[in-house]
């Protein structure tokens, strides 16, 4: 059976043929990454962890920016090509549901699914705590809340794109206010994008050692005939702190707690100058893919040392081939993830 994507065609995504240089797994990085460098907007300073979409032909996205006072907001941005971003110089004017104005504090990684005809925008903030914050609109103008989906502590909430079995789905990495020195993927669901409930649990952080520490949620899992392809980043330990790479697994798509397979090793690990050299060094932190259904590529947009913006390929068939060619799966991957 031949791998497929099941979803639109985005023939004008961005794209560059693999290079001809050894990799070290099946993505390779854009040639003239960074795509968003320092200084992106008035009173930002760096711009990274953010999500895009295909919209009305063009591209649209949420973004991180790290204002120069320090603390992060979502902004909106919008690109023809998915590689010049134009990031707004205000804040995204949240709301809340009477139209008044509700932005979240300390507002970071966002990601930006769309789900039948709504686009929505969940991020990490403070509510008491590390917590999950999310927005929707359908008209990029106006971004109206929803309630906060867990109580903390919560990080790296992800959507599927489509309801499964008629409920919303939801990614989350529960966590603790700080750096959090642990971290398993859990999957939760709602009939309403308020009430969440029918919590699972996904996997666990790896036992590969460039995910022992901890894992969480990254870009929103594509759809394919094999099942959910999801690219989430693992956390290794070394005695200068974290190293965040990208890696992959594939989720039953009726039942996404259950993990069909695992790849043991990273699909993309730091090793240019803006991932092993920022604010942060030695971090890739996915958010968000492009794809095509009709070619089977796929661009992944990560952040890329608490700093910048990275851009990485892969085609569909050797991504798919590669994690199943590597995978291992535990019975805690495999099983429902209940007790
Ligand atoms: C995590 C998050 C990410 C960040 C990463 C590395 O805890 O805060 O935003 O990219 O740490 O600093």
């Amino acid at each position: 059976m031949s791998v497929k994507i099941i979803g639109p065609d985005v023939p004008n995504m961005p794209w560059q043929d693999k290079p001809s240089t050894p990799q070290a797994g099946p993505l390779w990085r854009y040639s003239e990454n960074p795509v968003i460098g320092r200084n992106p907007a008035p009173g930002v300073a760096r711009i990274f962890n953010s999500a895009v979409l295909p919209v009305g032909g063009k591209f649209a996205g949420v973004f991180r920016g790290e204002q120069t006072d320090g603390v992060p907001h979502i902004y909106w941005g919008e690109s023809g090509d998915g590689i010049q971003w134009d990031i707004s110089n205000e804040r995204i004017p949240f709301t809340d549901e009477k139209g008044e104005p509700f932005l979240p504090r300390y507002a970071y990684d966002p990601r930006f699914i769309k789900v039948e005809d709504t686009y929505y925008a969940i991020w990490c903030q403070d509510f008491y705590g590390a917590s999950i914050g999310m927005a929707k609109t359908t008209d990029f103008k106006t971004f109206t809340r929803l309630e906060n989906p867990f109580i903390p502590y919560n990080r790296n909430a992800v959507l599927f794109p489509r309801k499964i079995n008629g409920n919303f789905v939801l990614l989350s990495r529960p966590s603790d206010s700080g750096h959090t020195p642990f971290g398993d993927i859990f999957v939760s669901e709602s009939p309403d994008m308020v009430y969440w409930g029918k919590h699972r649990h996904v996997m666990g952080r790896g036992q590969a050692w460039w995910e022992s520490v901890k894992i969480g949620g990254g870009a929103a899992p594509i759809e394919t005939n094999e099942g959910w392809l999801m690219f989430y980043h693992g956390v290794s330990g070394t005695c200068n702190g974290f190293v965040y790479s990208i890696g992959g697994a594939i989720l039953d798509i009726d039942n996404p707690s259950m993990v069909k397979y695992r790849c043991r090793r990273f699909l993309l690990t730091p090793e240019e100058w803006y991932e092993e050299r920022g604010f942060v060094p030695n971090v890739i932190f996915p958010c968000a893919t492009l794809h095509d259904a009709a070619t089977g590529r796929i661009a992944v947009y990560y952040g890329a040392a608490d700093s910048y913006v990275g851009l990485a390929f892969c085609k569909l068939d050797e991504t798919v081939a590669y994690i199943k060619e590597h995978s291992s799966v535990t019975e805690e991957d495999t099983e429902i993830g209940i007790r």
